[in-house]
Order: C-alpha cells, then structure tokens, then sequence
C-alpha cells in the first residue's frame, strides 16, 4: 500500500507563481504579506531577485483564471496561489464574481495538472475579510502552506 502526502521540508526545488487581485488592495496585500512569510519561513527565496517565485497582479478576482491558467499551463511552476477579496457587501455582483472565479481556477487546474490554490476570501464585510488576511489570522499564510503540500504531494504522485 501506497500512502502519499505532501511534505513541507522540500520546498527548496519549488518554483511558485502567486496571482495576486488589486481589487480590496487593502485585504489583498496583507494576505499576499502573510503567504510570502509563509513561503519564506520553508525555504523559498522570496526576494525580488528570486528565480523560485513570480508575482502577478490582475485588476480584480474575475481575471484571477485567465492569468492563473496561463502561469499554470507555462511549465515553468509547479503550483499556482491565487489570491483575491471579493466582500458581499459592496458587491451587487458578489455571487458572479465569486462563481467565476472559483470555477476558472478549479478547471485552470484541472486542465493544465498543475495544482491552483484558491485564495480567493470571500465575506460579508471588510471587517470580516481583514480579520482573515492579519487582524486576527492570515489565511495567505494557510494559502502558502497548502500550495507547499500540493506542490510536494503531485510530485510524489504516479503518473
Ligand atoms: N473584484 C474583487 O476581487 N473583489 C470585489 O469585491 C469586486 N467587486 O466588489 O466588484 C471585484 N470586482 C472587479 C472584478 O473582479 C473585475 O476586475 C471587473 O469586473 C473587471 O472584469
């Protein structure tokens, strides 16, 4: 029987490209902030001289697919981390930008192999989101360590 997991003390031969919503900048860059930490405290080198890591900005969560998918099917990483706000309470399009831009990493995925993290928060209010992105956790930095287990677990898988 085969058991396979991801590890997190590999990382060092990772390369990362992180998708990153200018929409809700406020909420964006701390989580951006919080999964570079991440990334940074399990040996990815994080500086801007890096040849392990790309970031991308994209105006708002609705683009995030298009241009995670094109970073994914690049061959050049081996995991792509989205991440976006999209708050309910200033969005009467809440439910559109949020359907499309799960369904668009869930197939940027599917379609290229390489593994999409959905770092797409989404809440009711600005409060909500900020306590989610450093006030009180910072799930960047949850975001970080799943694409760390992804990127470990395909590389060990069959196939
Ligand atoms: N984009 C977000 O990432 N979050 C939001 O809350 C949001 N609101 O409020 O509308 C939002 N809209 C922009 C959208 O993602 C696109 O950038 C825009 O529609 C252009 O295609």
């Amino acid at each position: 029987m085969a058991i396979f997991e991801g590890r997190f003390t590999e990382a060092s031969g990772l390369r990362i490209a992180v998708v990153v919503a200018r929409f809700n900048d406020l909420v964006t860059t701390r989580l951006l902030s919080g999964c570079l930490d991440c990334l940074s405290r399990h040996g990815i080198d994080v500086t801007a001289s890096s040849s392990q890591l790309d970031v991308a900005w994209v105006p708002g969560s609705f683009e995030i697919p298009l241009v995670a998918q094109r970073l994914a099917a690049s061959g050049r990483y081996q995991v792509v981390i989205t991440l976006g706000a999209v708050i309910r309470g200033d969005t009467p399009h809440f439910d559109v930008v949020v359907a499309e831009a799960s369904k668009g990493v869930a197939a940027a995925a599917r379609e290229t192999g390489i593994p999409v993290i959905f770092g797409v928060l989404t809440t009711d209010t600005l409060q909500q989101a900020l306590e989610r992105a450093g006030i009180k956790s910072n799930l960047g930095w949850s975001y970080g360590l799943q694409a760390l287990e992804m990127g470990s677990l395909m590389a060990g898988l069959p196939g």
